[in-house]
């Protein structure tokens, strides 16, 4: 008999409110809950259609070894015990640091799985931890953890009062926006405009944002940072701080002044191509707004200078008033206080053999996994553990990792299919769907609530796992006993969750026992006196908590050691000192250069929406290299036609697809594509597209110091037209 449940997504910060129709084990029906507190009705065609990837034929349902290049079907026993005497024998040959881990994306949305793969790395007791972070935003935690005292205190944008929003670097219309729980962004931000405000996209595309909402201002491919310097001279020319906030409750004011004052705006036009003019007047709107927000996402994370850039953002949001007011930028703030709890979480910092590259939040970056695999040595990487992720198409420089993932002696995947890290796998572990796991929303706590309408809902699991596959938390605490590393590195701790497992399996009373994450759960939402997992339920399109209107973090929580802001880190003015200079001068000279930029698009997430048919249908089977028609015709490139792309780090070949929306001199290539090697995944392996990060370097020279951040944005790129020929041989 069909049942209705309530669930929410958790493929993006959204967390949009769901309800499934589910009949036995299958979702027949997905539909969005119009009476979700947050997301009222809203959305996205990805959560829509979860389960076509729930439920794809290609999903891994037994534990898989690899014998003689083929996997086979086995069972739990035999594959908890193959991988913990292998690695045993690893770590007792080679040391802890011999094992490593990489952690991906889609895992981290759900609450305790973060926290879990952490205590089984520290469990392993290695440094060669590997992450996303390093991938997608480690610059804000940077910034967050020096301007702020904590990784995880965060500001988000009070979009739902501000009257003038910038965004830099981001397409809430495709992304659904980071770091910011905004289901429907473009209805939000039309409000802005609606009630008199205004929103302007920072960006060297026309984005479908810009399209639907707001004004667009072309920027140079990784210049922001030179136009966010400017923009902070300009606010301190015009007299426009609120010397009166900025005295009571922020440090190092006259530091930064210092660093910017060379940036006029005319200097910074001649590397941004924004005109003097522009910045101008966008400052003059910035100072005269009820409120207002500066708002930055990949489009500066992943460029050379994300942490300069980040922070000289958010020095504009603090020290024009905007920070902790309404209308401007307001400091995050979850049910428990993560940022403090979470204050000390970069205290202990270790170096990689590569570069001499320090660790941040106990990962190394994820540009050095390579190196750190095939660069012989003491602590060299022999066997690695991938959970969630697919670092072979979304890591930097594809093809050494490949050759990297192909040396190791043990390879391990945690994922719900084949995908291509785990096509090179010894063995495969068959994780769940969301769907099949309960849950909290995880940013209300470790984003530390970047929500601005706060609110808390407690799912249960929708559906059962398919066949043999499992709860990722069992697997880590079963993994963590057969490799003899105790999650935690706490025996006691995991002699209890063995005692558990034990007791799970006596008959009557084991299936009514809880399982590890509704115990967490119910603990969780008691100490916040929210009645457990029970009460939690009498609220199944999630309880709204009070509003974070401002005035509630300046004077009140800043967690630094001196009580204040610091608008001047030591450490992030070096790191300004050591790079500005040649960014500049990089920057100058290769005016006339062609720089690859990222392009995120409504049917592909990352790299594991490919294997949905209807997403790569028709004109979507394959990845485009959008050109504006004037570099096209300059090239003589046709629309349609191969183009070759090369970078310092490798070359590929794709067709060009010609679009206004790009500023002539970028060209965007969206990533995750490149699934051809991948067998297991039956649609994805048919597509054409191409992995764009054959050509994003890796390396200790790639990366951005401190942060690890690899860069995707403003890569240098030569591109030619493909010969008839050889273009005919690649299409056949
Ligand atoms: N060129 C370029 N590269 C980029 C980016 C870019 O903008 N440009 N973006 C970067 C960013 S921001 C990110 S976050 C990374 C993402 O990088 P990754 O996290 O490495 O890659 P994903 O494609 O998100 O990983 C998806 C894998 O997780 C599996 N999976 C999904 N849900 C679950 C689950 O619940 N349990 C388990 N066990 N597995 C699951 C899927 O089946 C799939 O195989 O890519 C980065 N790479
Ligand atoms: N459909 C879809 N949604 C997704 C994802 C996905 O893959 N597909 N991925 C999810 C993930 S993991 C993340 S982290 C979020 C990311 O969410 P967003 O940060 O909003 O990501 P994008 O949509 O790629 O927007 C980045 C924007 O930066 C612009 N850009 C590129 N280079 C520069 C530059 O040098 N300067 C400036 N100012 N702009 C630049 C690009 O043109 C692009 O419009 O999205 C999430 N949502
Ligand atoms: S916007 Fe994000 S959370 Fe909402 S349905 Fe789409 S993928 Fe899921
Ligand atoms: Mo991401």
């Amino acid at each position: 008999m069909a049942e209705q449940k309530l669930t929410f997504c958790r493929i993006c910060e959204n967390q949009c409110g769901l309800k499934l129709t589910v009949e036995g084990e299958r979702i027949v029906h997905v539909e969005p809950d119009t009476e979700h507190v947050a997301s009222r009705g809203f959305a996205c065609n990805k959560g829509l259609t979860l389960e076509n990837v729930r439920a794809s034929p290609d999903r891994v349902t037994t534990p898989l070894k690899k014998v003689d290049g083929r996997f086979e079907p086995i069972g739990w026993p035999q594959a908890l015990d193959e991988i913990g005497a292998r690695l045993r024998a690893i770590r007792a040959r080679h040391g802890d640091d011999a094992v490593g881990l990489y952690f991906g994306n889609p895992i981290s949305f759900s609450l305790l799985m973060p926290m879990l793969i952490t205590g089984f790395a520290q469990g392993l007791n290695t440094a060669k931890v590997f992450t996303t972070g390093s991938l997608d935003c480690n610059n804000k935690f940077l910034v967050g953890k020096h301007m702020y005292g904590s990784p995880m205190a965060l500001t988000f944008p009070d979009v739902d009062a501000t009257q003038f929003l910038l965004i830099i670097g981001g397409n809430p219309a495709i992304s659904k926006m980071s770091f910011i729980n905004l289901p429907d962004p473009v209805r939000r931000l039309e409000a802005i405009v609606q009630r008199g405000g205004r929103v302007v996209h920072l960006n060297p595309r026309r984005t479908e944002t810009a399209k639907a909402v707001g004004e667009q201002v072309f920027i140079r491919p990784d210049t922001d940072v030179f136009f966010l310097l400017a923009f902070l001279q300009e606010v301190i020319a015009r007299d426009g701080i609120r010397r009166d906030v900025v005295e009571a409750h922020m440090n190092g004011f006259d530091a930064v002044a210092a660093l910017v004052a060379p940036w006029t705006p005319e200097k910074q036009a001649e590397v941004t191509g924004v005109p003097a003019a522009t910045l101008r007047e966008l400052v003059t709107a910035c100072l005269a707004a009820d409120g207002a927000a500066l708002y930055g996402s990949t489009g500066i994370n992943q460029g050379s200078n994300g942490s300069t850039a980040f922070w000289l953002l958010e020095v504009i949001n603090a020290v024009t008033g905007n920070l902790d007011r309404r209308g401007g930028a307001l400091m995050g703030r979850g049910i428990v206080d993560y940022a403090k709890a979470t204050a000390n979480a970069d205290a202990k910092v270790f170096r990689s053999r590569i570069g001499n590259t320090p660790s941040f939040l106990g990962a190394l970056p994820t540009a050095l996994l390579a190196d750190e695999i095939l660069v012989p040595g003491p602590d060299q990487v022999r066997a690695m553990f991938v959970i969630s992720g697919n670092p072979l198409i979304t890591g930097t420089n594809s093809a050494r990792m490949a050759q990297a993932f192909g040396e190791l002696e043990l390879r391990v995947s945690i994922d719900l299919v084949r995908n291509e890290t785990a096509e090179l796998a010894d063995y495969i572990l068959p994780g769940t769907h969301f769907t099949e796991r309960p849950d909290l929303p995880f940013s209300f706590f470790t984003f530390s609530g970047l929500m601005p309408e706060p609110w808390i809902q407690y799912t249960g699991r929708m559906v059962a796992p398919p066949g043999e596959a499992r709860d990722e938390s069992w697997i880590l605490a079963r993994l963590a006993r057969a490799c003899g590393a105790p999650l935690f590195g706490s025996r006691l701790l995991q002699a209890v969750l063995d005692a558990g497992e034990l007791a799970r399996r006596l008959p009557f009373v084991g299936p009514r026992l809880k399982a590890l994450p509704d115990r967490v759960f119910d603990l969780i939402l008691r100490v916040a006196k929210l009645g457990g997992t029970r009460g939690l339920s009498k609220f199944p399109h999630g309880k709204r908590l009070p509003h974070n209107g401002g005035n509630n973090y300046l004077g009140q929580r800043v967690i630094t050691a001196s009580g204040k802001v610091e608008l001047a880190p030591a450490a992030l003015l070096a790191l300004a000192a050591a790079r500005l200079p040649r960014s500049h001068e990089q920057a100058l000279g290769t005016r006339d250069e062609l720089r690859l930029i990222t392009r995120r698009e409504r049917y592909t997430h990352n790299s594991w929406a490919h294997n949905d048919a209807a997403f790569v249908k028709g004109r979507r089977h394959t990845n485009y290299l959008y050109m504006h028609p004037d570099d096209a015709a300059r090239l003589g490139i046709a629309d349609g036609a191969p183009a070759r792309v090369e970078s310092a780090a490798g070359a590929l070949e794709v067709p060009v697809a010609l679009s206004a929306d790009l500023m002539p001199g970028a060209v965007a290539l969206p990533h995750g594509w490149g699934h051809q090697a991948a067998t297991g995944l039956s649609v994805a392996s048919k597509t054409r597209g191409v992995n764009a990060n054959l050509l994003a370097a890796d390396g200790p020279d790639a990366i951005e110091p401190l942060s690890g951040m690899a860069q995707f944005n403003g890569i240098a790129v030569r591109i030619s037209a493909v010969a008839a020929a050889t273009a005919t041989r690649a299409a056949s």
